[in-house]
């Protein structure tokens, strides 16, 4: 057992360093009653090359003129065996010069302390700095990360050259989030490490909605219980990314859990603290830890740096210790008459499994072994990260000790009249002041500069992939950065790395929880779930999602639908009566036709405008009627296609117009037959009808109608209407008719005067006539009644263009029905029997009307 390395002349600077150079304590025997310090095994290479470097760069400072020139620095380091009890221990030992257990080779007389670098883990950290807290002595680590160590209530006196894992965290976060990962598992180390990391993680990770599929951690002092709930966790959990917030030494056993249980097809996001570890990095762990992505401390080289670590032998020192256990360990053979014993793995064979880190040999080592033949951690100079952190620790000691040995008295930085500290006797708190101001430049040319809390301020972390490289040994390949700077950072990963990923595909590792929704669904909440499982619920008519993963459906706007796969909206369909369509072509050619019939019985008319038959019944009023049976003919065809302001307003007041000058024609001759049948019952030649009368109530009645239609022209006028109601699938173009007091008004007057004709024939039905003039217009009257009051029901019960094609129909049917039955039976006679059509039979029956 030993505690440390000691080098400290008279009057020289000591600085305490504490490193893992065991990986853990022996656990003691509790048959022993007296309390003892534990020892410790497992040797660590990469906590002896720390140390090494240490020492290395007291060397080079003691060596250097601008650094310190009066003084020399000396330096005692304690083995923490990765243990918090050991690391306290240290502490005290260091405080109180006293002696320990075993005795330690430190000079003490003279010595001045000034400070610790160091203690490894940041669990051994938060014990050491406590008790160094008290007295304000400056601690220096270079390892632990955690984020507590930034709070300097707690931790007044510590300072680091490691960022906190505060930006790790969020560096993880970030790379997860560039990956597109939403579903991670975390496994932490049961420490403050662990715990730290792991805890901002899940915070950072909350922040942009990504989940956490499980959460364990490993535990420090084996245990098969615990050990197993983290694997299960692993093998059970559907997530395929999974942080790991542990340092390798605690790591060791889950590896080896890994490779037991076969699980392999996992990416393993991990943390600065394994992912350039040698006990973890091997070829043999590589089909289950391959393609790990993590993040490194940048790596530098320290000039120097190799051949000192190549300079050591056991024969140099027969005391040093630590060197002889580290040649029988890396050599596999034991050192003669050493009292060292050879590494001895105490742990019971925790997991069953093969697991001994050491084999046991009683090999003698001849001191001839070459270290040039080795493959070993410590003599491995191409991965200086934490190293550098060793060196620019000790470094910052200096600065420090420098720049409080270079003070001018009158220009100090301590209260009363800025007063100095000197050398010899300078306090604990003194030094601090020059801590945290420290600023410096490294051996690579690189500022290094602690913020208040004393945590490295800017820099960056390297971001490494696990490949197997052409010789089958695993490395670590960069394949991108992260900078920060305060609270400013930034994920570089260039589109070109070459990323490795352990997955059967090879391919980006895809970790979900329930795969994203496709468009066209929404997510549906799953009840006590985290936000990352959920279901995918179509969307509801006339709502889409464009993207996938969408939270809710989107509302089309007025003029859209959603589309089949409510993924898109699409216009909705139009609906109005075109012509084009079918029905809209048919009532097109029913109008025109209509049209033809009449222009044809207008021919006849003019060209047999002699006959008696013509001329019997006011051949001007026939003309008007026939004039206006061509309007609402025609009118109809006002009805047809999509309705625009101006044919909105046409096509009431052309049919109004129309009909009125129609029927009040009509009335005009059914005046007369009226009259005429008066005359004839009471025989006498009482009144009799001039014929501009007739044509003056034609007048009238259209002058009154165009009165009524110009007021509902102007004062409301039916305009064009979309009518898009929002459950709508079609917006449909109607006329929305503006006033209906108006409307009814207008076609009122033309049902009066319907009826009007109606009453006047029907009473003079009995009238002898001799082209049934009066029998005619009943019938006709009669017919426009059946279609106008059978339309009433038919267009209320129709919709859309429909209801336009019903209005249509019953124009055309009533137009027809009154050219049919006015006009067809004349043409007939004046066609067809044109010996009826002659004077002789006019004058020879009752004489009609005049003219
Ligand atoms: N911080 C860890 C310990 C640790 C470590 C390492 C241990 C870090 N990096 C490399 C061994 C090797 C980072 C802590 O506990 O704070």
């Amino acid at each position: 057992n030993l505690s440390g390395y000691v080098d400290a002349k008279n009057h020289s600077l000591v600085i305490a360093g504490l490193f893992p150079i065991h990986s853990r304590t022996i656990p003691v025997d509790e048959s022993i009653l007296e309390p003892v310090s534990p020892m410790c095994e497992g040797f660590y290479f990469r906590g002896f090359r720390w140390m090494k470097t240490m020492i290395h760069t007291i060397k080079e400072i003691n060596e250097r003129n601008d650094i310190l020139p009066n003084h020399t620095l000396g330096y005692q380091i304690f083995d923490s065996c990765y243990s918090i009890t050991k690391a306290m221990e240290s502490a005290l030992v260091f405080l109180t010069g006293q002696e320990e257990y075993q005795p330690n080779f430190r000079n003490s007389t003279g010595s001045i302390l000034a400070g610790i670098v160091g203690s490894g883990g940041s669990s051994l950290s938060v014990a050491a700095s406590r008790i160094f807290g008290l007295y304000y002595m400056p601690q220096v680590g270079y390892t632990s990360s955690s984020s507590i160590l930034s709070d300097k209530f707690q931790f007044p006196s510590y300072l680091r050259t490691i960022p906190s894992d505060k930006i790790q965290s969020e560096a993880m976060v970030n790379l997860i989030q560039h990956f597109g990962w939403v579903w991670v598992g975390t496994i932490a180390a049961d420490d403050e490490y662990g715990k730290y990391g792991v805890k901002a993680f899940k915070e950072k990770m909350e922040i942009i909605k990504l989940c956490i599929a499980f959460s364990e951690t490993i535990p420090k002092v084996y245990s098969n219980e615990k050990m197993q709930k983290a694997v299960k966790a692993v093998m059970n959990s559907t997530a395929r990314v999974i942080v790991l917030f542990t340092s390798d030494i605690d790591l060791s056993p889950f590896v080896l859990e890994m490779v037991h249980h076969n699980i392999t097809d996992r990416t393993w996001i991990a943390s600065e603290a394994w992912i350039t570890s040698a006990l973890i990095a091997k070829p043999e762990y590589f089909p289950y830890f391959g393609g790990t992505i993590g993040f490194a401390i940048p790596r530098t080289v320290i000039p120097g740096l190799k051949e000192f670590l190549y300079d050591v032998h056991p024969s140099k020192d027969p005391n040093d210790v630590l060197t002889i256990e580290f040649w029988q360990t890396a050599f596999n053979c034991t050192w003669p008459n050493s009292s060292v014993p050879y590494n001895v793995d105490h742990r019971v064979n925790m997991t069953g499994k093969e697991d001994r880190l050491y084999d046991m040999s009683d090999q003698l080592c001849t001191g001839e072994e070459k270290l040039e033949d080795l493959k070993n951690t410590y003599l491995d100079v191409s991965q200086l990260r934490i190293t550098n952190n060793v060196r620019q620790a000790v470094y910052a000691m200096a600065y420090a000790l420098d720049r409080l040995s270079k003070c001018e008295e009158g220009y100090g930085p301590y209260k009363p009249n800025k007063s100095c500290a000197y050398i010899p006797t300078f306090e604990f708190w003194q030094l601090m002041y020059y801590m945290k101001e420290i600023k410096f430049k490294t051996h690579d040319d690189k500022w290094l500069a602690l913020d208040e809390n004393g945590d490295v301020a800017r820099g960056h972390y390297d971001i490494l992939n696990w490949q197997l490289d052409d010789n089958g040994e695993v490395s670590f390949v960069t394949v991108g950065k992260f900078k920060f700077k305060g609270s400013k950072h930034e994920l570089i990963i260039p589109r070109d790395s070459p990323l490795f990923w352990n997955t059967k595909s090879s391919k980006l590792p895809y970790s979900v929880c329930t795969d994203e929704c496709s468009p066209g669904t929404r997510k549906g909440i799953r009840q006590g779930q985290p936000i990352c499982c959920f279901d995918c619920i179509p969307c509801a008519d006339g709502y889409v999602s464009e993207k996938p993963g969408q939270r809710e459906c989107d509302p089309c706007g007025e003029d859209d639908w959603s589309n089949a796969q409510k993924n898109k909206c699409v216009p909705k369909e139009v609906e109005f009566l075109a012509y084009e369509e079918a029905l809209g072509f048919t009532l097109v050619i029913l109008s025109i036709l209509g049209a033809l019939v009449v222009l044809a019985v207008i021919v006849v008319y003019v060209i047999h405008r002699h006959t008696p038959l013509v001329k019997a019944n006011d051949r001007e009023l026939s003309f008007l009627i026939q004039m206006s049976l061509l309007t609402t003919v025609l009118s109809s065809l006002l009805f047809i296609g999509k309705p625009l302001n101006w044919s909105c307003m046409a096509r009431q007041v052309t049919l109004a117009l129309g009909f009125c000058l129609c029927l009040s024609s009509i009335l005009g001759k059914t005046i007369s037959l009226f009259f005429a049948y008066r005359i004839s019952i009471s025989k006498t030649r009482l009144i009799s009808m001039h014929p501009v009368i007739r044509k003056l109530i034609v007048l009238v009645c259209v002058l009154g109608e165009i009165g009524a239609c110009s007021a509902y022209l102007v004062l409301e006028p039916p305009r064009m209407f979309k009518n898009i109601e929002p459950q709508n699938v079609k917006i449909i173009f109607e006329c929305n008719e503006g006033s209906i007091e108006f409307l009814c008004s207008i076609f009122g007057f033309d049902v009066l005067l319907a009826l009007l004709c109606f009453l006047t024939t029907f009473v003079a039905r009995q009238l002898p006539d001799n082209y049934y003039e009066g029998k005619c217009i009943t019938f006709a009257m009669l017919v426009f009644f059946i279609v106008w009051i059978s339309f009433v029901p038919a267009y209320l019960s129709t919709k859309g263009k429909f209801k336009v094609a019903v209005e249509i129909f019953a124009i055309l049917a009533s137009s027809y029905g009154l050219l049919g039955c006015i006009f067809l039976p004349k043409c007939f006679i004046i066609l067809l029997r044109p010996k009826r059509n002659t004077d002789e039979t006019v004058g020879g029956r009752v004489p009609t009307v005049d003219r």
